[in-house]
């Protein structure tokens, strides 16, 4: 028979998969610890494999860190409407049917319209963003999403003079969500931002991630996305949109007030009660790196919150 040399085998061949991945992540792990493996002696180098993003900057707000993998953001998620462990949502949301869907837009705004999911979208030029998120939790990843700017939407709205506050909805359908049978949390989630925020050209109505439509897991079809604030900001699956001119109720804190409040901006400076926020684990490596104020958006949003002591507006 002929012998393939090595340097001509991929990994893939010699492997099975999940043996495979399982050594990238190792690998993953060392070399952001900078331990040098000469891996490459025995097999190609598993960083060059495909199946990221590709990495770079392409516009103002990307950054230019490696994208996580595909597998770990749609793996790895919170979404209590489908359980409360991070591999429930993957596990449970295959039923979830996110089209048809409906939007409602109301309150205190011009013009109020319901819509379905196309026509909402229609009006808009869909970005690939890349953008770093952090969890409450001490996690974080980097995810490129696809999307369009909040301020796009609230152009053609028109929010009324008395609007000082945007609220979402995640849709209520026990029957496809089978967390909502249980009381996790206060169903239907529910979050908000203040006008300024939600006009920030960071904050994103996002459809996609990796360039394709929002798997359930992560939110289909309509989430929102605040790259400054903690995780659960970004709610998912959003059914409605409304105006107010009072700050409104969100999910986590109803759940708990001394724990999580309405801002909710990352901040290393203000732990968490019951744990530090100093520092996280980027999913897919080894050791900590160190939390930045506002997720290192600061020069885009700090202005927002002058003046404002941020400890009491945790
Ligand atoms: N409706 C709804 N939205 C939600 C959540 C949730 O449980 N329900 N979890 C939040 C939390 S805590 C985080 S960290 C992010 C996770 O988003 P991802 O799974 O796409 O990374 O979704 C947020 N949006
Ligand atoms: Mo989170």
């Amino acid at each position: 028979m002929l012998i393939k040399r090595t340097g001509d085998l991929k990994t893939s061949e010699i492997t099975p998969e999940h043996l495979y991945l399982n050594r990238r992540d190792f690998i993953r792990g060392a070399s952001a610890a900078g331990i040098g493996l000469a891996s490459s002696l025995v097999f190609p180098d598993p960083a060059r494999s495909d199946d990221r993003w590709p990495r770079g900057k392409r516009g103002p707000y990307d950054t230019d860190e490696e994208a996580n993998t595909f597998k770990d953001i749609t793996t790895y998620n919170n979404f209590y409407e489908f359980g409360v462990d991070k591999s429930d949502p993957a596990a449970n949301s295959a039923g979830f049917q996110p089209k048809p869907w409906t939007v409602r837009i109301e309150g205190d705004v011009k013009k109020p319209a319901t819509y379905n999911l196309e026509d909402f979208i229609k009006p808009y030029k869909l970005e690939d963003r890349i953008y770093r998120m952090r969890c409450v939790e001490g996690w974080s990843m980097v995810i490129p999403w696809r999307g369009f700017p909040l301020s796009d939407l609230l152009k053609k709205v028109e929010p009324t003079s008395r609007a000082k506050f945007v609220t979402f909805e995640t849709v209520y359908r026990p029957g496809q969500m089978p967390g909502q049978k249980q009381r996790f949390l206060e169903w239907p989630y529910v979050e908000g931002l203040r006008m300024d925020e939600a006009l920030n050209p960071l904050t994103l109505l996002a459809v996609g991630l990796y360039g394709k439509d929002l798997p359930n897991q992560n939110g289909a079809p309509l989430r929102l996305v605040t790259p400054w604030k903690y995780g659960f900001k970004g709610i998912k699956s959003i059914v409605k949109i409304n105006f107010t001119d009072k700050e409104p109720r969100t999910t986590w804190n109803i759940s708990a007030p001394g724990e999580y409040g309405f801002y909710s901006n990352v901040n290393p400076g203000v732990d968490h009660p019951r744990w530090s926020q100093k520092s996280e684990r980027r999913i897919g490596e080894f050791f900590k790196r160190k939390t930045l104020m506002f997720n290192g958006y600061a020069d885009q949003v700090a202005s927002m919150y002058a003046g404002m002591d941020m400890r009491k507006n945790f």
